[in-house]
């Protein structure tokens, strides 16, 4: 595995590359143009000045999160092939550039979906967490303002304002989709691309539903262990594959994340690694430190399984709580991800030694 940490670009994060680089424990970034549009070509040009800036200081370029989907593939609205024709050239370019691992999601209208992004634990730090009587009693447009205020005046990826303000619009493009038609369009465009993939040698890594379930009433289909075979075996091709996101999956207790890992064996592309803490059964659940103790699941059984499965793609620690008085993107500041990226690394080091 190679550890990794995502940046948002000089122009969005609170984070520095030389920072990440001063940390030791992660070598690998995983970054994205964050200024593009879903629909919009990556020219070569663009992704080798990104992966340039990466490289000068002494990091290696390890994947996308994410080269986002357009609403008209998920929908499999008439305009798709275009998108698709677009998505094809960017990961074309992203083959020449040497770039191997893209994350995206099949998720409508929002990405994750959390109630609270700065709930105060008793030390002091604060979390990202969710409550599904807060969701049960929410209309949905106003999601975004109710978080909003949180986010230390940053922009989150998958929560941007142009977007949010066509959450009415973006529903009324779902409301005929369900499961079975969303997992159809997904067939297409895996279809589609998978072609280009093989030339290049990409490994395209599917973003879990999170919370693992539908919320809003919106389908959503990369929540559970059955929904992952079927999509696995609907494109049976090595480079159609999965980020394994524990702190996704594992909001459902139901998903047996151990089991799951090896049922994916092989198609694990990218793995995100957080730990998590619930209140009331799955109706309420914050994002703990990444210590096994402070959360529900054995970090150490998790990343053994990753380690004995061959996982050898690129794996990050998730988000992260804010303390220490840093202002950051809610999940994303350097110091608890910093905390999180030397545990795993101690963990994997210990699955490897256990191993021999
Ligand atoms: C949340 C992230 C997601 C993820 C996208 C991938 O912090 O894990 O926003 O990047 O779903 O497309």
């Amino acid at each position: 595995m190679e550890m990794t940490m995502r940046w948002y670009g000089k122009k969005h994060d609170t984070v520095t590359l030389e920072q990440i680089k001063q940390s030791c424990y992660v070598k690998g970034i995983i970054t994205t143009l964050y200024d593009k549009l879903p629909g919009e070509v990556w020219t070569l040009d663009e992704i080798l000045a990104m992966k340039k800036e990466v490289e000068d200081a002494g990091l290696h370029l390890a994947g996308i999160e994410s080269v986002n989907v357009s609403d008209a593939i998920k929908t499999g609205a008439p305009e798709r092939d275009k998108d698709i024709a677009a998505y094809i050239e960017t990961l074309e370019n992203l083959g020449k550039a040497d770039i191997h691992m893209v994350c995206y999601n099949f998720m409508p209208v929002f990405d994750w979906t959390r109630t609270e992004l700065a709930r105060v634990r008793e030390d002091g730090t604060t979390v990202l967490a969710y409550n599904q009587d807060t969701v049960d009693k929410m209309d949905p447009d106003n999601m975004f303002d109710s978080i909003k205020d949180n986010m230390n005046g940053t922009v989150m990826p998958g929560w941007e304002p142009e977007r949010m303000e066509k959450v009415k619009e973006l529903f009324e493009l779902y409301k005929d989709i369900d499961e079975d038609k969303l997992f159809d369009n997904l067939k297409y465009f895996l279809e589609a691309i998978m072609p280009v993939c093989d030339k290049y040698d990409i490994n395209m890594a599917i973003h879990p539903d999170d919370p693992s379930w539908s919320v809003f009433g919106l389908p959503r289909i990369i929540s559970s262990q059955a929904k992952l075979k079927r999509m696995m075996e609907m494109v049976p091709n090595k480079h159609n594959g999965v980020t394994f996101c524990m702190g996704s999956y594992g909001t459902n207790l139901n998903n047996d994340l151990i089991d799951t890992i090896h049922m994916l064996k092989g198609r694990i592309h990218f793995a995100h690694v957080r730990n998590l803490r619930f209140n009331d059964g799955m109706r309420d659940f914050e994002e703990s430190a990444h210590l096994s103790s402070d959360g529900t699941f054995d970090m150490y059984a998790i990343m053994k399984a990753l380690h004995d499965t061959g996982f050898d793609g690129p794996i990050r620690p998730d988000h992260g709580r804010m303390m220490w008085g840093e202002k950051a993107m809610p999940g994303y500041g350097l110091y608890d991800r910093a905390l999180g990226a030397a545990y795993l690394c101690g963990l994997w080091e210990a699955a490897c030694k256990e191993s021999k």
